[in-house]
């Protein structure tokens, strides 16, 4: 390899780099007692379809919340995470696939949501068979229902 092209090589693979960081989006979610919907004890927004790499903010907007992956609701070789109560924190999602996540005080009250990363279809079935309490259930179906639409 010349001189030139050697720096054209290196120039392009700084360019990919880049523009691999540029497109790595940030997404918030709010943890809220009330939501628009008049609904207690919600993530806002509920629901969230991501690429691979993005990151996911959970702002403890309201306090006594926080963000806790649920058991079995998240794809092979991802790594769990739990917030502490009315702490944010940010989480970056690089396996593709479905993520069920909860309110560790309010799981009974329905407080749960759902994150899909890149094209999580063939996850939906597995997290559907996850057994929750019925408040979450019935919003999860919900989600879940969003995420196999293609969100
Ligand atoms: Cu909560």
């Amino acid at each position: 390899m010349n001189r030139i092209a050697t720096t054209l090589a290196i120039g392009t693979a700084a360019l990919v780099a880049l523009a691999a960081q540029a497109s790595a989006a940030e997404y918030e979610v709010q943890m809220l007692n009330k939501g628009t919907d008049k609904q207690t004890m919600v993530f806002d927004p509920p629901f969230l379809h991501v690429q691979p790499g993005d990151t996911v903010r959970f702002v403890p907007t309201d306090k006594g919340h926080n963000a806790e992956a649920i058991p079995g609701m998240i794809p092979m070789g991802a790594e769990a995470f739990k917030g502490k109560a009315s702490e944010e924190i940010a989480v970056t999602l690089t396996v593709p696939g479905i993520y069920g996540y909860r309110c560790t005080p309010h799981f009974g009250m329905g407080m749960v949501g759902l994150i899909e990363v890149g094209d999580g279809a063939s996850g939906v079935a597995p997290a559907a068979a996850v057994k929750l309490p019925p408040m979450a259930e019935k919003r999860m179906k919900e989600l879940l229902g969003k995420a196999a639409a293609g969100g």
